[in-house]
């Protein structure tokens, strides 16, 4: 038995834990990115079916529509040419967590006060007999009410941009404590790209259509919101013109990214800071932030693309810094709140009082019935990249360079007896599934597309495989776009 299975059987031993996680050479244990999670259970359903096997999904609480953070995705056979059966995937933290989760200590903590250290999913508990799917877990078996492990170390995982610009977080990691060190992580692009978008609730949205005399506008294209067939709905409008709340592209409000720079950067005395008038709004009305925690690979993306945080670092400088979570600010005019993951925020959005924002990944679809409790993606710069409809695959204009609030997502693995040689080559083959198009067997993907720099070689084609670039081959979400 190899030294860290033995420990950890140990450990799993002291604690006395039924079904307790054990890390062993069927399974892989995963953790990072809350972004990309559907595309990632996507891609294991995939090569569980190349495998000639049928897949279970487990998750964490209740409900068969949705991800849980903490999943397992269990296989009937061992799968891209591994030993691995059994993939457990957590996401609480984001994507830091993919290099910090495979801390050995038990008790070191990101700055935020979050464990490196995250919980798997535990076989405990779960429903006795799986269910179809529905929603997000659409054609998939599942098992539901599983309960939680104590945590324990990963073997890697996914983030949504490399560490690059959030080095300061884990240029710390100590071989004795953590058992490594930064140094020994290996990065792999993904060589897909996943975009991102503003998110506002049904106060903002409507306010700012409002503001920027949108409403009463024409609807250039008949398009079928709702999706049952037919342009002639009028809840919102498919057609006409544009209603309060309707999320069509023509209708959709924008705010420019000098705006967006002002709302998030640590610059307190900013106009859209001191008054929601800046921006058009009811005067004095309180805008919130809704920020993610210093891990997650959503608020990394949102910092380098608003205020190249993290890459304008150099001697000649440039980065702006991000406003605190904490007190409000400006008499209680801006308001800041610090939120673990991306359902945080969505359901924080679920507010008609006053006005609230924050960054989410295009992965998440908007509910196309605008009620009080409803959410919306805004344009940037006057891109939208929502097309407004419940089945949007949001991404057509990141696709086309349309759209450049997008980055491309790493893998990460750790050195020997934190990653084993199994446990890589499914890391690997999970990523390169994602990067496959529909036609050779890759799998459908929400909000995510095909980077041109791509391991099978496909050139831009506008519907799959995008045309810009930041990394390329090499990791670097630091760099500008560039078309390949
Ligand atoms: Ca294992
Ligand atoms: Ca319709
Ligand atoms: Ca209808």
């Amino acid at each position: 038995m190899k030294v860290k299975y033995l420990a950890l059987a140990l450990a799993a031993m002291s604690a006395g834990a039924a079904n307790a996680y054990t890390d062993n050479e069927t399974n892989l244990y995963i953790t990072g990115a809350s972004a990309i999670r559907n595309n990632v259970a996507a891609s294991i359903k995939k090569l569980c079916g190349d495998a000639g096997g049928a897949l279970t999904v487990y998750k964490n609480g209740s409900g068969v529509s949705s991800l849980a953070n903490q999943m397992a995705y269990v296989c009937t056979e061992p799968m891209a040419g591994t030993s691995i059966t059994t993939v457990l995937h957590t996401t609480t933290g984001g994507s830091l967590n993919s290099i910090l989760g495979m801390s050995s200590s038990t008790t070191n903590k990101a700055p935020d006060g979050a464990f490196y250290q995250q919980q798997p999913m535990s076989f405990s508990g779960c429903d006795a007999s799986a269910n179809a799917g529905t929603g997000a877990l659409a054609g998939y078996s599942v098992k539901a009410n599983c309960g939680l492990d104590t945590k324990a170390a990963s073997n890697g995982g996914f983030s949504d941009v490399e560490y690059g610009p959030a080095i300061g977080l884990v240029e710390g990691l100590d071989a004795d404590a953590d058992g490594f060190t930064i140094g020994d992580v290996s990065a792999k692009t993904t060589g897909v790209a996943q975009a991102f978008g503003v998110a506002v609730n049904n106060r903002m949205y409507k306010d700012l259509q409002t503001a920027q005399g949108i409403v009463g506008k024409a609807i250039s294209t008949p398009t079928d919101i709702n999706g049952d067939g037919d342009t002639s709905d009028s809840s919102p409008n498919e057609s006409g013109t544009c209603d309060l709340g309707n999320p069509l592209p023509d209708c959709q409000p924008s705010l420019s990214s000098l705006q967006i720079r002002a709302l998030i950067s640590s610059n307190l005395s900013t106009a859209e800071k001191k008054n929601a008038s800046a921006l058009g709004l009811t005067a004095g009305t309180p805008i919130t932030y809704l920020k993610r925690p210093v891990t997650s690979g959503t608020q990394t993306s949102a910092q380098v693309f608003f205020l190249s945080k993290g890459c304008a670092n150099g001697p000649a400088g440039g980065e702006l810094d991000v406003v605190a979570p904490g007190p409000s600010y400006n008499g209680g005019k801006f308001i800041v709140t610090n939120n673990s993951g991306t359902g945080n925020v969505l359901n924080a959005l679920a507010t008609a009082t006053n006005y609230y924002f924050g960054i989410v990944s295009a992965e998440n679809r908007a509910p196309v019935t605008m009620g009080t409790d409803a959410w919306r993606f805004i344009k940037v710069d006057g891109a939208a990249i929502s097309d407004g409809t419940a089945t949007g695959l949001n991404k057509k204009t990141a696709i086309k360079g349309d759209y450049p609030f997008f980055f491309e997502p790493v893998g990460y693995k750790g050195p020997e007896g934190k990653t084993s040689t199994d446990e890589a080559a499914l890391i690997d083959a999970i990523a390169d599934k994602m990067a496959l198009k529909l036609a050779d067997d890759g799998p459908t993907t929400v909000g995510l597309f095909i980077s041109p720099v791509n391991p099978s070689g496909y050139a831009y084609d506008g519907a799959e495989v995008g045309k810009l670039v930041r990394g390329g081959s090499s990791p670097s979400s630091c760099q500008p776009l560039q078309a390949f």
